[in-house]
């Protein structure tokens, strides 16, 4: 059994501050505007928040660039807001998780700036640097997520810097202790204001082998990924940072890590180990799409209880696991998974909350799923703001596509979706700025918006309220925090069912993935009905009806 954690029955609330509330009318969100929000957050009983990134930034990657670790952008406020906004949040029981993007920096950090200005600069180390091949190419073969090359030359020393993913984010180079102390620095200052801990951007790719080998795997992901992912260097750095940082504070860490398998899963998130408290993997967002060659998959749910299964199975009581459908990379959830159709919307939205509120691990909602945010119609390239957006794009037209099939798997795709602003009212601009929004509104906020879900009894923020209260619970709290995992119908390709149990708790979960009507057997006897998405009461389990996106949770103890 693992010890118990007070992060173990919280579930986190995921801020992108650029499109969440802006609050002096420049068409950006700020942190003086999620301290205006506070109150929907408390209120949906969400208590910690994973801030994406307010630090100084040229924006390049919306702060996924960061040029100063100790200064919040000033397009997004000031030190003093960012230390209102942890304690306005701590009045309400909500700690801040900031995001770490530690794998690089802006290629505007003065670190960087010092780097490249000459081969023998104190701080030249502290990115990777490195000759040409003897015919000038590249020093090895490895691609990045947002161009071509994970190479790129520096015309006057005449080498390549490394940059896994836009050439603006160069990767730090982790084997020199100066920047592994000079990053430990960083963590204690933020800790030191009192926040709640970090997401650790792609953490898992900090440790790079020395001898930069030649990627052998072409087809499965951005190339090079074999040599620089979950690899021991990255294992021995984050209990270097458990060490030197975090084992002096009590916090929780998630670690993004995409190519990690539940082995991998249970390396960093096993108490005994000392690295982060649980990790982001994404076997379940490749489960219909081929990301690295832009490619569409149908979505298969007997495929997609396998994974969640096996993450659920493989890291119960040796690890811990995160939950999410979605982040601001991802599409919205609804849209995604579920139906974003008007007669659908909301009921398989609450069908989706609950399959993940009620499995093991933490769950995160991210900004807007409360509320069944959908996704946007995209109809040319100049209207997408991400870099990742019009780099697939060109990959895709470099394929032999049209530029009609580029935007048809951007529509399906793309991180914009999660980005457009979020939707508080009807009124202008969906009561997101008084300005001109950064990036154009979807504009279905007279079906979508938070002030009408917040007044509706039955909308989807209730219905998520409901699932989050559940958690923290006397009555079925242990058994949905703790409680042991069991599929149900593995082959069952139209409904994902499951139990938990703990202390002779057994929770049902029932979940109807299509738009049909059907019925289904299962043993036991209903006790209580918890949570139903429709208002009807479901009799015997030995036949029972499901009507389209039914969710149930049943007590059958
Ligand atoms: O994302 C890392 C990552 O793997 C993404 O590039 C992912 O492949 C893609 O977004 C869609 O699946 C993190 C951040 O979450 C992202 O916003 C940043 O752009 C990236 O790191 C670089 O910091
Ligand atoms: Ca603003």
């Amino acid at each position: 059994a693992i010890t118990k954690r007070w992060w173990h029955n919280c579930v986190v609330y995921q801020i992108y501050p650029r499109s969440f509330n802006d609050s002096n009318g420049d068409g950006l969100g700020d942190i003086q505007g999620i301290i205006n929000k506070l109150d929907h957050i408390q209120a949906l009983g969400a208590n910690i928040i994973w801030l994406s990134p307010v630090n100084q930034s040229p924006m390049d990657d919306n702060g996924y660039d960061i040029s100063d670790y100790y200064k919040i952008a000033p397009e997004y406020g000031t030190m003093d807001d960012m230390e209102l906004l942890i304690v306005e949040a701590k009045k309400r029981d909500i700690k801040i998780l900031m995001d770490l993007v530690v794998n690089h920096t802006s290629d505007e950090h003065p670190w960087f700036v010092e780097s490249k200005s000459s081969l023998d600069n104190p701080k030249r180390d502290w990115y990777i640097w490195k000759d040409p091949k003897p015919d000038g190419s590249e020093p090895n073969n490895w691609e990045s997520f947002f161009t071509p090359k994970a190479w790129e030359l520096d015309a006057a020393s005449k080498q390549y810097y490394l940059h896994l993913f836009s050439k603006k984010q160069p990767d730090l180079n982790w084997a020199n202790p100066e920047v592994r102390a000079a990053i430990h620095d960083v963590l204690h200052f933020w800790l030191k204001k009192g926040i709640g801990g970090f997401r650790m951007d792609v953490i898992n790719m900090i440790g790079k082998p020395s001898d930069f080998p030649d990627a052998t795997i072409f087809d499965e992901g951005v190339a090079g990924w074999e040599h620089w992912a979950n690899n021991l260097l990255c294992h021995q750095y984050l209990r270097e940072i458990d060490e030197k940082v975090l084992s002096h504070y009590d916090v929780m860490t998630v670690a993004e890590t995409p190519f990690t398998t539940t082995l991998d899963g249970r390396y960093y998130s096993h108490p005994d180990r000392h690295e982060v408290s649980m990790i982001f993997h994404f076997e379940h967002m490749s489960i219909d799409r081929e990301e690295h060659n832009a490619v569409r998959k149908p979505f298969d749910l007997v495929e997609y209880k396998e994974i969640m299964t096996r993450w659920q199975n493989d890291l119960y009581q040796k690890g811990w696991n995160s939950l999410y459908w979605s982040n601001h990379d991802q599409p919205r959830t609804v849209s995604r998974f579920g139906s974003d159709c008007k007669e659908y919307r909301s009921i398989s939205a609450k069908m989706l909350g609950t399959l993940t509120h009620m499995m093991s691990g933490t769950p995160y909602v991210y900004q807007g799923e409360e509320i069944g945010m959908t996704n946007k119609i995209f109809t040319d390239i100049s209207q997408f703001n991400d870099l990742m957006a019009k780099f697939h794009y060109q990959k895709i037209l470099a394929s032999g596509r049209s530029a009609q099939q580029a935007i048809d798997f951007l529509n399906y795709f793309s991180r914009d979706h999660a980005r457009l602003p979020m939707q508080w009212d009807n009124g202008i601009n969906a009561g997101f700025t008084t300005g001109t929004p950064w990036l154009a509104l979807n504009n279905n906020q007279a079906v979508v918006n938070a002030q009408a879900e917040r007044e509706d009894e039955n909308s989807i923020f209730h219905y998520y309220r409901k699932l989050i209260a559940l958690r923290k619970s006397a009555l079925y709290g242990e058994v949905i925090t703790y409680g042991q995992y069991q599929l149900l119908d593995q082959d069952d390709a139209d409904v994902y069912a499951y139990q938990r149990s703990y202390n002779g708790k057994t929770l049902l979960i029932i979940c109807n993935f299509t738009q049909q009507s059907l019925t289904r057997h299962y043993n036991g006897e209903i006790k209580q009905l918890i949570l139903n998405n429709y208002q009807n009461n479901p009799r015997a389990l030995s036949s029972l009806s499901l009507a389209p996106y039914q969710a149930l949770i049943l007590d059958i103890s």
